[in-house]
Order: structure tokens, then sequence, then C-alpha cells
């Protein structure tokens, strides 16, 4: 059994259903949740196959006027689901993508929310992610509702299993330093 840590971030535009989602992953109630204020902050132990996974999740609020604050908690994220909603006809992924850019986490979720209401997304994804997947971005895709928790589960499952995947494959190696021994002083002189 192995113990590790995960930080999880999501991410994207007011009333998307970001709060919706965690909720959903967290087993709590999903309809009337209030608007996130500032950051919101949960913790989940998870289980996936061997391991025993500490997850920290962060929960961002949408409104345009803590958008500043939003950095704060991406960095160092493992994991950051962008979610959009599939009603809507702007997604707004480009400019969350570009929000976490140097953030660069291991994994990058983009997660159409809403699929009771519809499933049909107008905008091109492909050409939306194209500019990042080129960069070796490893971008998982998906469609969830958050009134349907297995549709929920199953996407962060994939992130996650992703994560470890990656994590294992690029263990951080500490750099090798050496120390070697002082020189001794020798007698130079016999004075
Ligand atoms: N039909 C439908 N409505 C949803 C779904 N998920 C969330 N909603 C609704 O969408 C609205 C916004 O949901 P929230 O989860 O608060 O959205 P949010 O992204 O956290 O919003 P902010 O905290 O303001 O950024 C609420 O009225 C939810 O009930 C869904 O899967 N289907
Ligand atoms: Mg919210």
């Amino acid at each position: 059994m192995s113990k590790t840590k995960i930080k999880l971030t999501i991410v994207g535009d007011h009333n998307v259903g970001k709060t919706s989602i965690l909720n959903s992953f967290l087993d709590r109630p999903v309809f009337n949740t209030p608007t996130t204020l500032g950051i919101d902050f949960f913790t989940k132990t998870y289980h996936l196959n061997d391991y025993t996974i500490q997850m920290t999740l962060w929960d961002t609020a949408g409104s345009e006027r803590f958008h500043s604050l939003t950095p704060a908690y991406t960095r160092g994220s493992n994991i950051i689901i962008v979610v959009y909603d599939l009603s809507t006809p702007r997604s707004n992924i480009n400019y969350w993508l570009r929000k976490i850019e140097t953030d660069r986490p291991n994994i990058v979720g983009i997660l159409g929310n809403k699929t009771d209401i519809t499933t049909v997304n107008n905008e091109d994804l492909q050409d939306i992610l194209f500019p990042y997947s080129r960069q070796n971005w490893n971008i998982i895709t998906g469609k969830c509702s958050s009134r349907d928790s297995k549709s929920v589960k199953n996407f962060f499952r994939q992130c996650i299993k992703q994560h470890l995947h990656q994590d294992l494959e690029n263990p951080f190696k500490l750099p090798i330093i050496s120390i070697s021994e002082p020189k001794k002083k020798g007698r130079t002189c016999c004075t």
C-alpha cells in the first residue's frame, strides 16, 4: 500500500457548476449550491488500486472579481480541472488555459458540465486544445452532469489514474551533490 498526496484545483466561469461537481465527487448534496466567494477547500481520502491518496480539493470562484485570487491556488496543483457549461455558446476554455499556462500541472482536465440539459457544444475542442497538446500537456477531456455522480467520479478517477501513472514515469529525482573532503593543510614551511 503506497501513500501519496494530490492537490486538485477546479477552475472555470461563474455558474458552470464547479462547486456542484465537487459536491458530487464528495457525495454531498448538489442542489442549491451557493455561489463561491473567494475560495473553498475540501479534503478527501481516495483509494485507487494500491494507493491511499490524501486529496486536497480547491474550489475557486468563477466571478470575475475573484479571478486575481485564482493563481495563488492553481500554483502547485497536480491536477487542474477546467469546467465549462455545455449549455452556453462560449466555453471560455482558452481564457482558463492561458491563466494556468505557467502552472504546468501534471494533468489538465477539460470537463463539459450539464449533460442532463445538452451534450452538444458548438466549439471545436480539438482546435482550442491543439496548441497545448502540441506542447505535450497531458489533457483529458470529458463530459458530465453534477446530477449524475457516476459521470463525475469516472472523470476524476481518469485524471487521478493518469496523474499517478505520469508520476511513476517521471519520479522526482534529487540532484546528486558530491561533497569532497576538504584538503588537509600540509605544512609548507618550517619556521
Ligand atoms: N442542469 C444542471 N444544472 C447544474 C449542473 N451543475 C450545476 N448546475 C447549476 O448551475 C448553477 C451553478 O452551479 P455552481 O456549482 O454553483 O457553479 P459554480 O461554477 O461553482 O459557480 P461559482 O461558484 O459562482 O463560480 C446552479 O444553479 C446549479 O444548480 C448540472 O449538471 N446540470
Ligand atoms: Mg462555486
